[in-house]
């Protein structure tokens, strides 16, 4: 008998809607919320998924045993309030955006909302236009310390000055949208950011002097794929924590500032694809960290010999691809231990191409192709296979495959050295011999194949730090 009323309990309180009633009865376990902050959440869900979603049916305790996902909360003075709220497709069961989505005004009543993420949701140009709201945001100027509006195509206008308001926000992530007009100012009040990311919209103008003099805690800027016009200001030298500079594919010129040296945390610095000229001045080799730097595509038109490459210790990629670079290729460059990559083709170098270039310990990729360089290459046969390798198009070159050895694997599209008694040595002989008669057919497509190792490299040690960004930003 006993036993049977002890059944029917555990019966009782394994049917959810038993367990669920006798809770919301009691409200012991409900989690108290006041009934404005719950109206507020629902609402602004609303306005970005439409008005078919439910709110208070399908989430009636959105803080306790309902959880929405892509939401969470905390608790204030024991009372839950939401701190973080993300919409777009990123799980299975996410939040997505309807094709009438808005910003609600009621976003701006959640006053503990600490995150923000909207990715994906304004998606079409056409019709999902929208802009970011152009104030209140100051309401959450106590709590919001990150924002990301990601990937919304249909996000169109200025990125509003009012965001200068958050003051306590470490990142501010607004790439990939189709934002337009000049950087606000105002952003170089938000003196805590770690993160600042402007990526892939149509930004232009100039880069707001105030950013390098007050973000002195910023890790990660990036402001690539926009518009951006002018010089880079000397104040970027005040980014002291900087990890991260990229603001390749903009319309960048005048030189890099020398205050670019006081950067000596930096790790990558990407500008590849502007217009800037000349700046080859030793006071660059003041970024000490740099592993990786890639200035391709700007009509620097110098010669990189007064450089002492060898400061530079831990770089690993170094891409100086058509940059009107003069002169000759210096030994110093040879003494970076940790090179991987290096890009000097379709400069105007000349003279003879270093011999310890093959000493280079870590070496596995190296383009001379394109330039005006001289002399017998005397590398041996093996460096030619562990090596992505391109030396075409250098008119006075020829190759040398070393006494005694056979020859066979020689560097494609370069001619072997006439020998010592004055006989033209046959025209050389394709190790991938793939179609034939002609030198030339063999470096069909090979330029691909090289220039396919940077994206991988970079994408990596891109994602490398933005996981470090991530995991410091989420404490
Ligand atoms: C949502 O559901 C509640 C409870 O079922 C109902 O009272 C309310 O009218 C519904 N609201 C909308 C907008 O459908
Ligand atoms: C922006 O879009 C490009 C191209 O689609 C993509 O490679 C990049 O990762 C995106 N960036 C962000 C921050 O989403
Ligand atoms: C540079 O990095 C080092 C080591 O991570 C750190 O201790 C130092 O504070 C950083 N410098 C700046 C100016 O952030
Ligand atoms: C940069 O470009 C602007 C506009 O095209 C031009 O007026 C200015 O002279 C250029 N500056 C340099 C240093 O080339
Ligand atoms: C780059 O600068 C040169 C010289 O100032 C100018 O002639 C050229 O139009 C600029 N290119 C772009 C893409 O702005
Ligand atoms: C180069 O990298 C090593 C290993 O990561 C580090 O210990 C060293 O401090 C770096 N050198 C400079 C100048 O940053
Ligand atoms: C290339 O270098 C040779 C000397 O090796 C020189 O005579 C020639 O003028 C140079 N050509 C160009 C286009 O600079
Ligand atoms: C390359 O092709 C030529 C002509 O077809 C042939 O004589 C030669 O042996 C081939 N070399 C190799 C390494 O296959
Ligand atoms: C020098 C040369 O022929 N380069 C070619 C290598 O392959 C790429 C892509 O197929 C071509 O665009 C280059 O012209």
């Amino acid at each position: 008998m006993r036993s049977s009323a002890a059944l029917l309990v555990i019966f009782l309180l394994l049917q959810p809607s038993f367990f669920f009633d006798a809770l919301s009865q009691t409200d012991v376990t409900t989690a108290p919320m006041e009934e404005k902050e719950k109206q507020a959440l629902y609402y602004t869900i609303q306005g970005f998924v439409g008005k078919l979603w439910n709110g208070s049916e399908l989430y009636p305790d959105p803080c306790g045993w309902t959880p929405i996902q892509g939401v969470s909360c905390d608790l204030f003075d024991s009372m839950w309030y939401v701190t973080t709220i993300n919409i777009g497709p990123t799980y299975d069961n996410s939040l997505e955006c309807s094709k009438k989505a808005e910003f609600s005004p009621y976003l701006f009543e959640l006053r503990h909302l600490k995150s923000l993420s909207i990715f994906n949701c304004f998606a079409s140009t056409n019709t999902q236009q929208t802009t970011i709201p152009a104030d209140n945001w100051n309401k959450l100027s106590s709590s919001m310390q990150n924002l990301e509006l990601r990937s919304n195509k249909g996000l169109l206008g200025k990125v509003p000055h009012v965001l200068g308001q958050l003051v306590n926000l470490q990142s501010l992530v607004l790439s990939n949208n189709s934002l337009t007009g000049e950087l606000p100012r105002e952003l170089g009040n938000l003196v805590h950011l770690k993160r600042l990311t402007l990526s892939g919209n149509q930004l232009y103008g100039n880069l707001p002097k105030s950013l390098g003099a007050t973000l002195a805690e910023l890790l990660i800027l990036d402001i690539s794929n926009n518009h951006l016009v002018g010089p880079l200001h000397s104040s970027l030298g005040g980014l002291t924590s900087l990890l991260k500079l990229d603001l390749s594919n903009n319309l960048l010129n005048g030189s890099l500032p020398l205050e670019l040296s006081k950067l000596k945390n930096l790790t990558l610095l990407d500008l590849r694809n502007n217009n800037l000229s000349g700046a080859f001045n030793p006071s660059l080799l003041g970024m000490v960290s740099l592993q990786d730097m890639v200035l391709s595509n700007n009509p620097f038109g110098e010669t990189i010999e007064k450089f002492d490459w060898k400061s530079l210790e831990n770089l690993t990629y170094l891409d100086l691809s058509n940059m009107g670079l003069v002169g000759g290729i210096p030994n110093s460059i040879t003494e970076l231990k940790k090179l991987r990559f290096l890009s000097l083709k379709n400069n105007q170098l000349s003279g003879f191409v270093p011999a310890k270039l093959v000493d280079m310990p870590s070496l596995s990729a190296l383009y001379i192709n394109g330039n005006n360089l001289s002399g017998e290459l005397g590398f041996p046969k093996d460096f030619y296979k562990r090596m992505r390798f391109a030396s075409w198009n250098n008119p006075n070159l020829c190759y040398n495959s070393g006494a005694g050895e056979t020859t066979g694997q020689g560097p494609i599209g370069v001619d072997e050295c006439i020998n010592r008694d004055g006989n033209s040595v046959h025209h050389l002989d394709l190790g991938e011999n793939v179609s034939g008669e002609q030198t030339t057919q063999g470096f069909d497509g090979n330029v691909s194949s090289g220039s396919s190792a940077y994206p991988l490299h970079r994408f990596l040690w891109i994602a490398f730090l933005e996981l470090v960004a991530i995991l410091f930003l989420r404490y």
